[in-house]
């Protein structure tokens, strides 16, 4: 019955009934699942396969709009809850977050910046489609130690360079750590815009930001 409420999560995202998305994560919650398990188990997993179906023509947008609405709401009933369990008086860094210009996909960028909050680390959120001089700017204002940047789209990961470059030229680049991330991004692209690391889902962002700044 107790696996089968994970499941029961993962078909209401696929079959984007996002009321009953919220409603079984608050019963997996009540339940005693793990905040994280809900979400790779049930929520991701069914994110997937929603953007599978998508690509493959049997989903049409309103398909996303409905799964990503009820992903996010159940998201925001599991946040305080992975906050709770993560409460540590430590503070490991500071950190700017936010998804590229031109790209509005925010789950996963907020799903990182939760988790690492939860693990001691400061974290600013800009939100989405963020210019690139609002990184820079944001970055200097608080003295980040580092800088998140997700990109959703192949035609937005380029926008990951230029904040990069920006960087560069304005001189904070050998202070600021330089983290990337989101769906079509890889080990290899981080390398060639001389990101510091490339991590592919919100646990290893939180190792990734512990191996570069402690
Ligand atoms: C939900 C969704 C949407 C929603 C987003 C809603 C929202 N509020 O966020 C909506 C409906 C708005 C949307 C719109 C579009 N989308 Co869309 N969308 C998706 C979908 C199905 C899921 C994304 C998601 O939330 N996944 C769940 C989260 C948890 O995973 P994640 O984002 O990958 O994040 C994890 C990791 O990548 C990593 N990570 C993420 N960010 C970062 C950052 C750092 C620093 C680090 C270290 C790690 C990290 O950790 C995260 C947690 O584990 C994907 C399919 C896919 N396979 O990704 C398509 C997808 C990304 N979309 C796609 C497209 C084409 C679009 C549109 C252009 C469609 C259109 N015709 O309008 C628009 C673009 C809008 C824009 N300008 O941004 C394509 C992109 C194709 C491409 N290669 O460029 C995809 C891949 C679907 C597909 N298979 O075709 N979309």
């Amino acid at each position: 019955m107790e696996k089968s409420l994970l499941e029961q999560i993962r078909q209401t995202v696929i079959e984007s009934e996002a009321d009953r998305t919220v409603e079984f994560t608050r019963k997996a919650l009540d339940a005693g699942f793990e905040p994280l398990e809900i979400i790779n188990k049930g929520l991701v997993s069914g994110m997937q396969v929603v953007g599978e179906k998508y690509e493959s023509g049997e989903y049409f947008l309103p398909h996303l709009i409905i799964a990503a609405d009820g992903m996010k709401k159940a998201m925001s009933v599991l946040e305080p809850e992975l906050k709770a369990r993560g409460q540590q008086a430590e503070k490991l860094g500071t950190v700017v977050i936010g998804t590229v210009q031109g790209d509005i996909h925010e789950i996963g960028k907020t799903l990182v910046g939760t988790m690492l909050s939860a693990n001691g680390f400061e974290v600013y959120d800009l939100g989405v489609d963020v210019k690139i001089e609002d990184f820079i700017n944001k970055a200097r204002e608080i003295r980040a130690n580092a800088i998140g940047m997700s990109a959703l789209l192949t035609t937005t990961m380029t926008v990951q360079r230029d904040v990069i470059k920006e960087l560069n030229n304005s001189g904070l680049r050998s202070s600021i750590k330089v983290i990337v991330g989101g769906a079509p991004v890889t080990k290899e692209w981080a390398e060639r815009i001389g990101a510091d690391g490339y991590a592919d889902d919100a646990v290893s962002a939180v190792t990734l930001m512990k191996k570069l700044l402690m």
